[in-house]
């Protein structure tokens, strides 16, 4: 294991030191997104959802991504509760996305992992690894993860391979690419955004007593199928209550593949 980064940008030029750090390695932190307040509430409404999500018979352990149950999945997170709504559309988030993905994007997935002590590191992958066949030319997706609690590699920061996003090909993973793993640190209420060529895992949790929760913003170019359309299962009602931009964002609109309803309804936000 490599030194401990933690590679918070000073508040002036955080913004271009962010993507051009983005752009470097691959991954990049930017503090104090949320305030304390709105982390307690996410965090609320988080454990709300994976208690609702067991009662639905939606299991929150995921023996084919965890080796146990410590790891606490939670999906659908869109349809569960506004916050999340609120999330996936911050401007800071989308400001990465875009500077990663162009113009055109959409929201492909929101999920979040709890791991409580005792949680183990799943499989070394990269995100588009999984769902775009190699070669791996350019950034057709990217993660924005929602710290909600102080992250460290202790309590099981996500481990991450700084520059695997020039990996081209599954030949270009080295050998030893398990002992070139660093944890990111961030405090409760930063983002940090994450190249979806960008090879990491989940850290284990050693601490006695201290969770580390994280939500998972995936975006992706608009022509990408998801690995599962939750969108496509938003209740009525959730879908009645989305915004022209954010119900773009989630392709559900007749222009989706090419996003151009999205990059529309922004310019009419920003204007
Ligand atoms: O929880 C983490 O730290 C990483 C999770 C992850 O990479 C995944 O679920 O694909």
């Amino acid at each position: 294991m490599a030194t401990h980064l933690r590679p918070e940008l000073p508040n002036s030029h955080q913004s271009s030191d962010a993507k051009r750090r983005l752009h470097d390695e691959g991954w990049c932190v930017v503090p104090d997104v949320i305030d304390p307040q709105m982390i307690a509430r996410a965090l609320d409404r988080l454990h709300d959802a994976a208690a609702v999500s067991e009662r639905q018979g939606v299991s929150t352990f995921m023996p084919v991504l965890d080796p146990n149950a410590s790891n606490v999945r939670v999906f659908f997170l869109l349809e569960h509760d506004a916050i999340f709504r609120e999330l996936i559309c911050n401007p800071r988030a989308l400001d990465l996305v875009e500077a990663v993905l162009g113009r055109s994007f959409l929201v492909s997935n929101f999920t979040a992992n709890i791991a409580r002590p005792g949680a183990r590191s799943m499989t070394l992958h990269s995100d588009q690894s999984i769902v775009v066949p190699e070669p791996w030319h350019a950034a057709w997706s990217i993660n924005i993860i929602w710290c909600l609690t102080d992250v460290r590699f202790e309590n099981g920061a996500t481990l991450f391979i700084p520059g695997s996003h020039r990996w081209q090909a599954h030949a270009d993973v080295p050998v030893d690419a398990a002992k070139r793993l660093v944890p990111f640190e961030a405090k409760a209420g930063s983002i940090v955004a994450m190249d979806g060529r960008l090879w990491h895992t989940s850290g284990a949790n050693v601490t006695a007593n201290e969770d580390r929760a994280l939500l998972f913003g995936y975006y992706s170019k608009p022509f990408l199928r998801p690995q599962v359309n939750w969108n496509a299962a938003l209740s009525p009602a959730t879908q009645a209550s989305l915004d022209p931009t954010l119900h773009a964002m989630l392709g559900l609109g007749v222009t989706a593949n090419s996003g151009e309803a999205l990059y529309i309804n922004l310019l009419e936000k920003r204007a």
